[in-house]
């Protein structure tokens, strides 16, 4: 269904779902910005899992826009060794949402996915039209799987009943207010652990899980989310939108960067019994460019910025590891 592509956040109730994690934290910074009103529900107040919790908080509130950026996620070996939960947990954090925007008559819904939602031999850097072309990467099927049901979701409830539904697959994300976590977290937060830990300790070697060698692109966090903003007001279509910056290092040259960030000179060994997981994530960003959005943070900056952070406010609760 043909809907305008331009939606102004002028005066809106915009509600950010999962204001608290790395992404929509940065969202709600970039929505301060532009003139609306920001909505968030604290855990306590709201199970996103609950139905009613959720039907009864949208009838109550009625948010014009929402952000679906409430997940629950994790690095490898939590998408590895927890398929109940990031099957559950998202599908119906998902279904809740999205069913209760379209009831509610939210006039704009962005919901966040993942770039693991590809096929793991998905030609590199992936399109937006490989969705179901092939097999997933099976350390994190279970989150791809119920990522997709969400592009789906905002797909059926776009055809069926014409609703401004949109999802955004932002590559892996880096930033501020990541989970830092040794064995939950992703590699970037549980990397700048180990070698800040490293420096402390006076240690000369940091082990890294895998080989090393797979290739990630990453995103700063404050990026993700102003291109979140630019998508609600300017992109309307049932094909999912890439985010990234098309750019991919390898897991050592990450190691590294985050090494000369930190200002640690040991080196680094490999854990060959972890995985590796997908050997290459790529983003192709064609669509989002020629939209006329492009990534504004240099890597290093973004980097020095999320060490900054994690010395500030993370590093003496999260021990040494
Ligand atoms: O961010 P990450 O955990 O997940 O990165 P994915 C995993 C890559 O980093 C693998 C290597 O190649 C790991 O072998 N690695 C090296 C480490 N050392 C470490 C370490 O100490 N911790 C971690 N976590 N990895 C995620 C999905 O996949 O991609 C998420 O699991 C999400 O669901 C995200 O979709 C975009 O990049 O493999």
């Amino acid at each position: 269904m043909a809907l305008p592509s331009e939606y102004s956040l002028a005066g809106k109730k915009v509600w950010v779902a999962g204001h608290r994690g790395m992404a929509g934290s940065a969202i709600v910074r970039r929505l301060q910005r532009e003139d609306c009103h920001i909505l968030t529900a604290d855990r306590s107040r709201m199970d996103l899992r609950s139905q009613a919790a959720v039907e009864g908080w949208m009838a109550e509130n009625r948010p014009d826009a929402v952000v679906l950026a409430a997940a629950t996620v994790g690095g490898i070996h939590a998408n590895n060794t927890r398929p109940a939960e990031f099957l559950y947990d998202n599908l119906v954090i998902e279904t809740n949402i999205i069913h209760s925007a379209w009831r509610t008559g939210v006039g704009k819904l962005l919901f966040l996915g993942s770039s693991c939602i590809y096929p793991r031999a998905a030609e590199q850097p992936m399109r937006e039209e490989a969705l179901l072309t092939g097999p997933l990467e099976p350390t994190n099927e279970w989150y791809a799987i119920a990522k997709i049901s969400g592009i789906k979701m905002c797909q059926a409830y776009r055809r069926q009943y014409g609703c401004d539904f949109i999802s955004l697959m932002p590559t892996n994300l880096f930033g501020l207010g990541d989970r830092y976590d040794l064995t939950q977290g992703h590699v970037v937060a549980a990397l700048i652990m180990k070698i800040h830990a490293a420096k402390l300790a006076g240690d000369t070697e940091v082990v890294l899980w895998g080989t090393g060698t797979p290739k990630r692109e990453f995103l700063f966090s404050e990026d993700l989310a102003d291109a979140c903003v630019f998508a609600m007001k300017h992109y309307s279509d049932e094909l999912p939108l890439n985010i990234g910056n098309g750019k991919e290092i390898t897991i050592l040259e990450l190691a590294t960067k985050i090494a000369e960030t930190a200002g640690w000179t040991g080196h680094f060994t490999f854990d060959t019994s972890k995985p590796d997981g997908s050997p290459r994530k790529v983003m192709d960003v064609s669509r989002l460019t020629a939209l006329g959005w492009t990534a504004k943070t240099e890597f290093a900056q973004g980097m020095a910025a999320a060490y900054e952070w994690y010395v500030a406010n993370s590093a003496s609760e999260a021990g040494r590891g």
